[in-house]
């Protein structure tokens, strides 16, 4: 039998976590603590693409390298599939230090948004911003994600909200997908916060939402998914259904801010809609967690946003896993609730504040975190035929990139098989 060509090949990994097998269906329960780990492995791709993966004699044994090959010897130590973060709001501008002092006094997130700031705050920035303003800050935070070892992420809009500035914002994350090493999903998040020309008729923007900048979205085709911020004093339950239902006739995905600080029942509207995720969830309650288990939705669990809330209530992660909810992570990136864009911090709290294992964190934010965009077939896990997208860390244990909190472990980052981050 012939052999495979290969023009890169990554050896000498002390231990190469593949996350293999779940490009079909999400982990659940006890499968989330099966990594795929191949101890002294090596992989090999072509134009982007994973050829070959295993012990490294099999992978010699199966390739034949190009004479320029591109070779990279992982010294022994730990490589994971790219990391994948399926919540962020990369897209603003400013940013909001000045909520510290106000959380320290114990204002909640809820009342900063209530007298006018918060989300609104980072509206009156974003809507004064041109494209090119918002693009270069975009792109300062895609460097920091892509240096930490994120290769895709989700991008939300939702700093605009009136028709032009959501457009404005979705043509920057296209911009930025096409021109940036890190892959981007677009999700429209019009329905954010009732903007304040429309404090006294919230219907009214949900009328705007539906009627205008759902169509002028899809027409442009400039959004994957629809997500809405169904939280008390934001959007209720039966607003929240009706954004949608009506992406989802135009052929968005919907995703849903579920039970972040208040039970509404984000979950069950996520369950009852077949939503790609539902994200948050601190506040969700038996039931959601019932209806999450039963479908094809995935949770996506945000514990750096409960840590910058100095909230105490984590979303309870370990019932979820014990219930079969297919369980994922994100960093929520965002100036308010959560100025974090590091995976990796990120994999710190979910071992220490939802009591996840680090192999289960490991499949929360590949494997499981690619299903939360609809992209496990093309990313987050080292198997032959997806996208050769990983990251060699400074350790040689998988856990010591959970032990170790609050420094950047990744020392190459390797997207579509070419270098991007180190060397
Ligand atoms: O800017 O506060 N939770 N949306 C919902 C956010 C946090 C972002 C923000
Ligand atoms: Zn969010």
């Amino acid at each position: 039998m012939g052999k495979i060509k290969a023009d890169f090949l990554l050896h000498n990994a002390g231990q190469l976590v593949t996350a293999a097998g779940f490009s079909e269906r999400p982990k659940r329960g006890a499968e989330l603590a099966d990594i795929g780990m191949v101890e002294n492995g090596a992989l090999a791709a072509q134009d982007g693409v994973i050829a070959a993966v295993g012990p490294e004699a099999q992978v010699r044994e199966q390739v034949e390298l190009d004479r320029d090959a591109r070779v990279i010897d992982a010294g022994g130590r730990v490589v994971l599939p790219g990391l994948v973060d399926p919540h962020t709001h990369v897209v603003f501008a400013g940013s909001r230090e000045h909520e510290l002092e106000m959380k320290i006094a114990g204002m909640s997130y809820l009342e900063i948004l209530a007298r006018g700031g918060g989300i609104l705050d980072t509206v009156r920035a974003t809507r004064a911003a041109g494209r090119e303003e918002l693009a270069a800050a975009g792109r300062r935070y895609l460097d920091q994600m892509l240096a930490h070892g994120t290769t895709t992420a989700e991008a939300k809009s939702g700093y605009g909200l009136t028709t032009g500035d959501e457009m404005k914002i979705l043509a920057v994350i296209r911009e930025l997908d096409g021109s940036h090493p890190v892959d981007l999903a677009s999700t429209f998040l019009g329905a954010h916060a009732i903007p304040p020309e429309y404090k006294t008729n919230p219907d009214a923007f949900v009328d705007l939402v539906t009627e205008e900048m759902l169509p002028a979205v899809a027409r442009e085709g400039l959004a994957e998914f629809c997500d809405v911020f169904c939280e008390e004093g934001v959007f209720t339950v039966e607003q929240s259904r009706r954004i949608l239902l009506a992406a989802r006739r135009l052929g968005m995905r919907p995703k849903v801010h579920a039970d972040e600080i208040v039970s509404l029942g984000g979950a069950e509207l996520a369950a009852e809609l077949g939503a790609v995720s539902a994200d948050h969830l601190m506040a969700v309650s038996e039931e959601g967690i019932r209806r999450l288990a039963e479908s094809g939705t995935v949770a996506v669990l945000l514990p750096a946003t409960t840590f910058c809330l100095m909230g105490k209530q984590y979303a309870p992660a370990r019932l979820m896993i014990e219930r079969g909810v297919a369980v994922a992570l994100a960093s929520d990136f965002n100036p308010g609730s959560s100025p974090v864009n590091s995976m990796q911090v990120v994999m710190g709290l979910a071992c220490r504040q939802l009591k996840m294992t680090p192999a289960e964190v490991i499949s929360a934010v590949t494997i499981n975190a690619a299903h939360a965009l609809g992209r496990a077939a093309r990313v987050g896990s080292l198997e032959p035929g997806k996208q050769a997208d990983l990251v060699v860390f400074d350790a040689v244990d998988y856990r010591y990139l959970m032990y170790r909190f609050g420094i950047n472990l990744a020392t190459t980052v390797i997207k579509k098989g070419k270098v991007v981050v180190g060397g």
